[in-house]
């Protein structure tokens, strides 16, 4: 296990230290680490239970010397104790503390891609933290998963992967999820499950899943029955059909709202939900990006008050940066909820730093005119998931970096307001001990400050050297590197298909004259992404294609910019790594260690989608390299076709060095 002895003089301060020494001194503390214990806290306040306040709404205040905390319910006030916890590592606890705190959404959960048999689909922190194949269920590490997720404010968790196992509905499953569930309770953690549509076909024989056949909903009635009498509380089902190769409603002729319904009628005796996911898309259409709203704008207004339609941010799937999904702002008699990604599948892995707080504050924020201008998309949505980066890595995550992601996710589903920065700044001062005897204006100032200026910078950096201006999907195999050259097999899982260079240029056309992609969003969006001079230069290359001599803002052609992005990319990285160099007196040598190796290899792979991309573009450009960037260190040719060696969970490998090693499959 990794020890990260945190502190400029750490080895004097760990023993010498007066206060107890906190969890976080092997990296495990995650955000608590700077933090007193719950209990210590609640035994220093007074709780109060005020009907006035909303169930999970907190006051804390001080009266006659006095610390109070109001609280509508049990939940409120667990999350008075923990906001009280961060108010005091931030120093904003002292005397005449005024603080309260109501969440936006009501449901804020995280969704686990987690298999029954231990592994975890896009997961990169180890096997799955619920040890489904242990004999039993690993307590300690559930209870200390509610902690965290209680202290940031989420309230649900869905245990299993939305490619699920029907086994998970069995009396077996059931019966150990119960467990699961008694513990979270603890926490103001409800429990759902994702359920796969043929359940019904294979754990009771069923000849089919029409939604309408009143021995399928008969079934479903009886599944709910069934667990109910087992998880009182729990919250409900998640859906993944007709996508991707999972059966649905519509292999019955039916609609996502008849299957979607067929379920909430089911659940909704016992106060359960459906979130009914719009992952939608197929081979068949000539841009992936308008499925959803071609199936699920017909059925606005359809879906039963119980049914949420879970939408991710982007109409693609996660990429480091894409527009907002339409269907924010074209449904209007559907509940909608937010699926963001916490696990880094496109941003490599827990191998690379990427805070994706900004990604997240950029679609909250965007403007969806769906009311007219200031209609943002927070506002759009009535509840919020984040796909966990969760594994039984003992800091959770595989990368203490990785945890901000986590941590960032459940402030925004508290208060989508909250800027990214400011999360960023929370994230840092509770995650890092500030050494003995160091003042907190010298750590401020010499720790603090850089790192949070490597976050705030560092999705930026990845958009940079993995797909700049617009570009999408440059994806090979695994997800974790480039393969710009990939044209075979099925078109909308090539980057041929979403990149379309050619001798002319590059880009995907969804302007009108092309996918007409544009005109799914509002006015006056849909002109502004048509229209090449207003079109946000950061989304050119999505809603255009352009020659290679296209001239942008900056007076320079889009081949030079486009060159100049990667390497700013590598560049920047670069920075982080020096940046951290720095720092190395401020933390223990194993979590510096640790990270500088992180940092290298983010470098060298940076290196590596640059050289793939640039190289390759370059054989339809037919264009130099601008001047003033690094030149290409790896020729195209050892490159096409090839892809990193990862082990048997997927995980890339590195050499010694940092480097990735490239075979060909
Ligand atoms: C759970 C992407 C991922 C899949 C994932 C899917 C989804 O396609 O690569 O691993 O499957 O999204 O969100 O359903």
């Amino acid at each position: 296990m990794r020890k990260y002895f945190i502190g400029a003089l750490a080895g004097l301060l760990a023993a010498a230290c007066a206060r107890p020494v906190p969890v976080a001194q092997d990296g495990t503390g995650l955000w608590l680490a700077a933090a007193r214990p719950y209990d210590e806290i609640l035994n220093g306040i007074h709780p109060a239970f005020n009907p006035r306040l909303a169930p999970e709404e907190y006051r804390i205040y001080d009266k006659d010397g006095e610390r109070y905390i109001d609280a509508g319910s049990e939940a409120g006030l667990r999350y008075g104790v923990y906001a009280l916890q961060r108010a005091e590592v931030l120093g904003e606890a002292g005397p005449g503390i005024d603080l309260s705190g109501k969440p936006y959404y009501d449901i804020r959960v995280l969704n686990h891609w987690d298999n029954l048999d231990d592994t975890v689909e896009r997961g990169y922190a180890g096997l799955s933290m619920w040890e489904w194949t242990a004999p039993e269920i690993p307590e300690e590490r559930i209870r200390r998963y509610g902690e965290l997720c209680a202290s940031i404010g989420l309230n649900g968790s869905v245990l299993n992967n939305v490619n699920a196992n029907p086994l998970i509905l069995d009396a077996e499953h059931i019966a150990r999820v119960a467990k699961m569930a008694d513990i979270l309770r603890e926490y103001g953690i409800k429990t759902y499950l994702s359920i796969k549509w043929t359940s019904p076909m294979t754990l009771s024989g069923l000849k089919g899943g029409d939604p309408l056949d009143p021995k399928v909903r008969q079934w479903w009635k009886d599944k709910a029955k069934e667990i109910y009498a087992a998880i009182p509380d729990f919250g409900g089902f998640l859906v993944k059909a007709n996508s991707e190769g999972q059966a649905g409603p519509q292999d019955y002729g039916r609609t996502h709202a008849d299957g979607a319904n067929m379920l909430a009628e089911a659940l909704q005796p016992y106060g359960g939900i459906v979130m009914w996911r719009a992952f939608v898309y197929s081979p068949t259409s000539p841009d992936r990006a308008n499925q959803a709203v071609e199936e699920f704008l017909p059925l606005d207004g359809q879906f039963a008050d119980n049914v949420i339609v879970q939408i991710k941010n982007g109409p693609v799937d996660f990429q480091p940066r894409e527009p907002f999904s339409p269907l924010f702002g074209r449904l209007k008699e559907t509940k909608m909820m937010m699926e963001f990604q916490i696990t880094q599948e496109y941003l490599g892995f827990s191998n690379h730093l990427a805070y994706h707080g900004t990604t997240w504050e950029e679609c909250l924020q965007a403007d969806t005119y769906r009311q007219g201008p200031g209609s943002p998309v927070y506002k759009a949505v009535n509840a919020i998931a984040g796909v966990a980066n969760t594994g039984q890595d003992p800091d959770f995550c595989g990368y203490v970096f990785a945890q901000a992601n986590w941590y960032a996710f459940g402030r925004l589903a508290w208060d989508p307001t909250l800027s990214a920065a400011q999360i960023a700044d929370e994230w840092v001062r509770q995650t890092f001990l500030k050494p003995e005897g160091m003042s907190p204006k010298a750590f401020e100032k010499k720790f603090v400050m850089p790192v949070k200026g490597i976050l705030m910078a560092s999705r930026e950096a990845v958009v940079d050297y993995e797909m700049p201006l617009g570009l999408h999907h440059l994806f090979g195999g695994t997800h974790y590197g480039p393969a710009p050259w990939e044209r075979l097999g099925r078109p909308d899982w090539t980057p041929a298909y979403y990149h379309q260079a050619d001798s002319a240029g590059i880009g995907f056309d969804r302007t009108r004259t092309g996918s007409g992609n544009v005109d799914q969003y509002n006015e006056p969006l849909a002109s502004a992404f048509n229209d090449l001079e207003t079109c946000p230069e950061n989304l050119l290359l999505w809603f255009h294609h352009l020659p290679w001599d296209y001239k942008l803002a900056s007076g320079r052609t889009l081949w030079d910019e486009i060159c100049l992005h990667y390497d700013r990319g590598i560049r920047t990285v670069d920075g982080f790594r020096a940046t951290w160099q720095g720092l190395k007196p401020y933390v223990s040598p194993a979590l510096w260690e640790e990270t500088d190796r992180k940092l290298t290899i983010q470098a060298r792979d940076a290196r590596w989608w640059r050289d793939a991309c640039v190289g390759y573009f370059q054989t339809f450009s037919g264009r130099p390299l601008p001047a003033d960037v690094e030149p290409l260190k790896t020729p195209i040719d050892s490159l096409i076709g090839r892809s990193i060696l990862s082990d048997q969970l997927g995980m890339p490998q590195h050499d010694e060095a940092g480097n990735p090693i490239i075979v060909k499959p």
